[in-house]
């Protein structure tokens, strides 16, 4: 007995990840069915030893199915989703097709899972680079009130899937051997104009939207508000892209509500917070790294300084696995948890 899951995108950069999870969770499982697009039909994938084939998404895949990830893109999400959860699927969607409608969940179950007794069949994922913000700054808001948000990212390749990670590596032994290369995924890969990842960070994630901000820096707007389900935090964010495989490292400058804070007070705040591991001691030069957190579900904090100039400001850098906590375990954590609270079903069926 158990449940039976299905993971969408099952041969992506984060579905591949979604069944490592599997594999670790906790949850019962009865059986797994790994979906992905027509070109993946007759590849073979391994879950705890055993090799699955891969099929092809189609609206019949999910009949039988309790529990589906999706992490195929927003387009995939928004044909097949509903279909799974007609025919009984409790649908955790990676991709941000329903982030943002009001009736959606948005969770990260360190913050907000209590939000998931709203849900209606489906949760939403949010965006990498916004999870481990929040993961950072949700135990101090708990403490003192947060009143702004300043955050600067170093995003990896692989937000991008896992094309972009093989053009990282291909452009970077192209300029290490002094070959041409043509950059065809990044910064977007439907947009006019593609530029060099290797040896050179890039000013733009996703598509430019109002206000110059891009869709990436939106996202971390809107869904942080969301997720401490407060829109009167101010949070304002500039998302770069780096020439790093995996994690994503963060900024971040915060102004807290209440006056009290000090810096030993935030460390220790932290030490104990859920799925936080502290990495702040710069006396022994120790402060969190992409390779470190890569691999790992927490997100690592230190660095932790007051602004000299401003009261109640502090600075922080955090830095977590992307393809981890900033998605596949985060998905996996949302099903463990809406197991634990018995909400493991769609509603009103
Ligand atoms: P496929 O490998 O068959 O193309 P990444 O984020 O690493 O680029 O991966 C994207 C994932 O989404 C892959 O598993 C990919 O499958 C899947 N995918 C892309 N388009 C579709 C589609 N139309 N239907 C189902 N899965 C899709
Ligand atoms: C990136 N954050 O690093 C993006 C990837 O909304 O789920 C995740 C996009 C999303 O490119």
């Amino acid at each position: 007995t158990g449940y039976n899951i299905a993971v969408v995108g099952a041969t992506g950069a984060v579905g591949t990840r979604i069944i490592k999870m599997l594999e670790e969770t906790s949850l019962p499982i009865a059986s797994i069915k790994l979906l992905a697009s027509q070109r993946s039909v007759g590849k073979t994938l391994e879950y705890n030893g055993q090799k699955l084939k891969v099929q092809e998404a189609l609206p019949s895949s999910f009949e039988g199915v309790d529990l589906a990830f999706f992490s195929a893109g927003g387009s995939v999400s928004k044909k097949l989703a509903p279909e799974a959860i007609r025919r009984g699927a409790v649908v955790v969607d990676n991709t941000s097709a329903f982030r943002m409608d009001p009736s959606v969940p948005l969770v990260v179950p360190e913050v907000n899972e209590q939000a998931l007794y709203k849900h209606q069949g489906l949760v939403a994922n949010p965006n990498c680079s916004t999870i481990q913000m929040v993961v950072a700054l949700e135990p101090l808001r708990k403490e003192f009130g947060l009143k702004k948000v300043i955050v600067t990212t170093m995003q990896a390749v692989s937000g991008a899937g896992n094309r972009a990670i093989k053009e990282l590596y291909s452009e970077t032994k192209a300029v290490l051997n002094q070959q041409e290369y043509k950059p065809e995924i990044l910064p977007v890969t439907n947009a006019p104009e593609h530029y060099q990842i290797a040896f050179n960070p890039l000013a733009q994630i996703d598509v430019f939207e109002d206000g110059g901000y891009t869709h990436e820096e939106w996202k971390m707007i809107h869904e942080t508000k969301k997720i401490m389900e407060n829109e009167q935090i101010q949070v304002t964010a500039t998302c770069v892209r780096v020439p790093v495989p995996i994690s994503h490292s963060e900024s971040v400058w915060f102004e807290l509500e209440k006056s009290g804070a000090t810096v030993a007070k935030l460390q220790q705040i932290l030490q104990n917070a859920p799925g936080v591991i502290l990495r702040d001691d710069p006396v022994h030069q120790v402060f969190p790294q992409a390779l470190e957190a890569t691999g790992q579900k927490e997100t690592y904090v230190g660095r932790i300084r007051a602004d000299g100039e401003q009261q109640n400001a502090f600075h922080l850098y955090c830095v977590a696995d992307n393809l981890l906590k900033g998605a596949a375990w985060n998905s996996v954590q949302i099903a463990e948890s809406l197991d634990k609270l018995g909400l493991l079903c769609v509603p009103n069926r």
